[in-house]
């Protein structure tokens, strides 16, 4: 059994997060999807309400108390972020929708800035989709081509194909760090190393990194790193683009506006420094400053305790779920996040994820945005639990009855 006391205690923790004491279809819920999105803990809730209710005001353009207050709430989210994250400078902290804006932010200014005929982007098979499609864009702007890192039957890189695609035609390497549909860890230092050993830039997605790994841009290198606060705790609305000074000074604007301005003329505009060129129009101001409180409620429970956590359940539930006939899990690198994916001979990955929704479990199923890698492995789609910090070993058992329970109607 996992023990649910590695981290402190998990039923107070529990306690924060108001929708897990809510039931689903008549059922206590038991909710396993927090890779599409995390559930949000009160402190969170409250953040936004206490926002609407005494703090609301636009940033960066008001003389009044509000627009002050605001201002300086939304600033030291950005200062919360650069140290999460541990960036050199706000300056390199973009704010964005999720990490889905900050990776098209980076393809549109590559297309244009940096990309020319016959140039590379390479990505892996593990991708998302949201970190292919922007890349193919910028690559039909450009003239550019796409490549793709392929993957060994565990579902970790292959580490050998991409040295032999790392050529002086690839002009970024565009990587996931944490896969969404197969839990698997890429050794994301080394692949900058790698890179960089050829002056060749590295933007990692790390959308379902930040909510399960310290997250160290410097230690690792990376040249931009992107993530979405819904997926660690916050609100939906905010994500991070974390770029380097050198790189975003060269890429141009992504969108004009308000806010992202120096000076307008009708002949001529100039750009605001660094971060605000980035970040035209009024943002989600709530949302960003309720994600200060995510970021604290996972700085305050740890990393490192979150990881071991979620490892345990992880380890527990693979092991169990392996040992019921007919049910392949799908992805067996280690190391490997907080997620477990698997098939089964009986049954759809769809009739697994609505059994299991009668039972109040929330499970996903489908082809998680990365139908490239369900191809790669011969499946259309998978059924994909995924754990969090607030997940516990009875989670665990409701998921591996729930599973059987499959079997046995469907056999
Ligand atoms: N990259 C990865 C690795 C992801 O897992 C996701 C979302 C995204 C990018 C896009 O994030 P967004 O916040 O901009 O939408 N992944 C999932 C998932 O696995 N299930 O639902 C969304």
């Amino acid at each position: 059994m996992p023990d649910s006391s590695l981290l402190p205690a998990i039923g107070t923790l529990r306690a924060d997060f108001p929708i897990l004491g809510t039931m689903a279809r008549g059922k206590p819920l038991v909710y396993l999807d927090s890779a599409a999105t995390s559930q949000k803990p009160r402190q969170v809730i409250e953040a936004i309400t206490r926002y609407y209710e005494s703090e609301n005001g636009n940033i960066h353009r008001g003389v009044h108390y509000l627009s002050e207050r605001a201002t300086v709430l939304y600033d030291e989210t950005r200062e919360a972020t650069r140290r999460f994250i541990n960036a050199r400078s706000t300056r390199e902290v973009i704010f964005t929708r999720g990490t889905t804006e900050a990776i098209n932010l980076v393809a549109h200014g590559f297309g244009s800035a940096v990309l020319r005929p016959g140039d590379r982007v390479l990505v892996s098979t593990l991708e998302h989709h949201s970190n292919i499609v922007p890349w193919q864009l910028a690559c039909e702007r450009s003239g550019a081509t796409l490549a793709a890192i392929p993957v060994l039957d565990d579902g970790s890189l292959d580490l050998a194909a991409f040295d032999g695609l790392l050529d002086d035609r690839v002009k970024l390497v565009a990587v996931t760090w944490v896969s969404n549909a197969l839990g698997t860890i890429s050794p994301v230092a080394e692949l900058v190393r790698r890179a960089h050993a050829r002056a060749i830039p590295v933007l990692l997605d790390g959308a379902q990194a930040a909510p399960h790994i310290a997250v160290d841009v410097q230690a690792i290198g990376c040249d931009f790193f992107a993530c979405s606060g819904h997926k660690m705790l916050g609100p939906t609305g905010v994500g991070v683009l974390y770029g380097t000074e050198q790189w975003l000074d060269r890429l141009p604007p992504y969108q004009g506006g308000g806010d992202m301005i120096d000076t307008v003329t009708f002949e001529r505009t100039t750009f605001a420094p660094l971060p605000s060129k980035f970040e035209a129009g009024t943002p989600d101001i709530a949302a960003v400053v309720a994600f200060r409180a995510a970021l604290d409620y996972l700085t305050t429970v740890g990393l490192d305790a979150i990881a071991a956590h979620e490892h345990a359940l992880v380890e527990e539930a693979t092991a169990r779920l392996s040992a019921i006939p007919g049910v392949h899990i799908i992805g067996t690198a280690t190391p490997k996040a907080g997620v477990v994916s698997f098939t089964m001979d009986c049954a759809h990955p769809h009739d697994i994820g609505t059994v299991l929704d009668s039972e109040g479990i929330a499970i996903r199923a489908g082809h998680h945005c990365a139908q490239p890698l369900m191809r790669r492995f011969g499946v259309p789609s998978t059924a994909r639990a995924s754990f969090y910090l607030y997940n516990t070993a009875e989670d665990v058992d409701a998921l591996v009855r729930g599973v059987e329970r499959v079997r046995q109607l469907f056999t």
